[in-house]
């Protein structure tokens, strides 16, 4: 048997992100993002990003759940739940309309300087991330996003605004939310939100993502430096999309390819934590005849500003196959993969893996040697709110209580030295990859469907008890 409640001080939370929740998308002076541009898609429909806001469409981030004036009311439940953080991002808009402003929007900076209040009025840490899918759009549009240089100087300008403003109340912050997602490079979707990247006809997109990346990852070390040199307490990680790689059987080939797989998908947080690119993505990019704009200078950067430790979400497993491409191949990593016949899957397809959550904690322990935070996990599933008004979400309790007993062993039996675990999407928000209200993830329901209609009230579904009871028992109840 083992210890299963977990170390004093764990920080159980759960977690969202400005643009899935705030609303108020033209607010107080705030610019739009990439997100105030992309319509509602549905489910196996995906969402479309349109030229600036189109008279007509349906834009589910621009109001959202309206937290921008519930905020107060939702801290309250969290609080409520036992929460000891609460991780959210910073709209980039509300503080830099356009981004490429000098001087930052008072009216956006104030509205952090409350919620954060909010949270210490509860014992609840923020722990924020900088960059978070919402980039400004007229970045988007005037550089090409990420694709060029010049963003690298106007990220570290919002990055310094926020951690001199609010080093006395974030303590926890996390730079560019799952940064590997670009490995899936020919996604227009994902590529809009990671990089600010709409392509053109013919563009290779693997050399914009690998020059995107690169930007990133330098104004990634020049944040963790700021940060630092403002407040050498703050605690600086990275935050990657973890997927779990198996080889589709013991073949060779299957576990040669499953290795490339990790290694293009890991080479982010290699740069983040180690401070220099992995010896096999040089190779590659010399293979492919790639020259980014990569300097002595920032090489040297990249060394200096490594990360304090590794935040990471963890929804599924990827499993892989040379039968679709052999690891000499291999280029945006989807193409590699194949069902995993020994897992269930949830309502829009995405395999579940408890185990794989494990392993994911010691494999990351292995490579890093950091402390890890599991900053998203979680179902998205469609609720039923029953006739005593109710909603019993068994479901989504029984997802939960798998994932957190794999974590119980990682910590207890393998070693793992983990900060803490916030499930995505603790309070129902809009879909980032469909835009949809439907699909729920929340302890806390909201009023509200995929056509914008509803009350936007808040309501305890049975998983909001659940998850108290595991926290008021440190883990120790399931
Ligand atoms: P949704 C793709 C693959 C894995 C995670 O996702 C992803 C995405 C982007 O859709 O995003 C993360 O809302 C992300 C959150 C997002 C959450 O996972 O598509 O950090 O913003 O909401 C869940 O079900």
């Amino acid at each position: 048997m083992y210890q299963t409640a977990m170390p004093k001080g764990f920080l159980w939370g759960g977690a969202v992100a400005a643009h899935q929740l705030e609303g108020a998308w033209n607010v107080d002076g705030k610019g739009p993002s990439v997100a105030d541009v992309m319509t509602a898609g549905a489910n196996g429909v995906p969402r479309e990003i349109t030229d600036g806001v189109v008279a007509g469409k349906n834009y589910p981030n621009h109001e959202a759940i309206d937290f921008y004036h519930h905020y107060k009311e939702d801290i309250k439940l969290m609080a409520e739940m036992g929460f000891k953080c609460f991780r959210t991002s910073i709209a980039w808009t509300r503080i830099f309309p356009q981004g490429d402003e000098e001087e930052p929007n008072e009216a956006g900076l104030k509205f952090y300087d409350d919620l954060f209040d909010e949270c210490h009025k509860y014992g609840i840490e923020p722990v924020i991330t900088l960059h978070h899918f919402e980039m400004p759009w007229h970045l988007v549009e005037q550089y090409g996003g990420w694709q060029s240089r010049q963003v690298i100087d106007f990220f570290t300008r919002y990055a310094r605004v926020v951690f001199e403003r609010y080093q006395d109340k974030v303590k926890y912050w996390m730079t560019f939310n799952e940064i590997d997602n670009q490995s899936a490079f020919n996604n227009a979707f994902l590529m809009a939100t990671n990089s600010g990247i709409i392509f053109k006809d013919g563009q290779d997109r693997e050399a914009a993502m690998y020059q995107a990346a690169h930007y990133e990852l330098v104004a990634s070390a020049l944040a963790v430096k700021i940060g630092h040199e403002i407040n050498p307490d703050l605690q600086i990680g990275c935050m990657i999309n973890f997927q779990t790689v198996y080889p589709a059987t013991c073949s060779p080939d299957d576990a040669l390819l499953a290795q490339r797989v990790g290694q293009r998908r890991y080479w982010f947080s290699d740069v983040h934590v180690h401070g220099e690119y992995p010896a096999e993505v040089e190779a590659y990019l010399n293979q492919k005849g790639y020259r980014p704009d990569i300097t002595e200078e920032d090489r040297q950067i990249l060394r200096e500003g490594t990360v304090d430790y590794v935040g990471f979400s963890y929804y599924n497993s990827m499993t892989v196959s040379a039968k679709k491409v052999d690891a000499d191949h291999l280029g945006d990593l989807n193409e590699s993969t194949v069902d995993n016949p020994y897992l269930d899957k949830t309502d829009w397809d995405w395999e579940v893996d408890p185990e794989g959550l494990r392993y994911a904690l010691n494999w990351l322990t292995d490579r890093y040697h950091k402390p890890l935070f599991i900053v998203e996990n979680g179902m998205g599933a469609y609720d039923q709110v029953t006739e005593d008004g109710q909603i019993h979400d068994d479901y989504r309790i029984d997802y939960l209580r798998r994932h957190i007993s794999e974590v119980e062993k990682a910590v207890a039996l393998d070693g793992v030295d983990l900060m803490g675990y916030t499930p995505w999407g603790c309070i129902d928000l809009v879909s980032a990859g469909t835009g949809q209200m439907s699909k729920r993830y929340g302890f806390i329901y909201v009023d509200k469907d995929d056509e914008g209609n509803g009350s936007l009230q808040r309501s305890r579904k049975d998983s909001f008890y659940w998850y108290q009871q595991v926290i008021a028992s440190n883990g120790a109840k399931l």
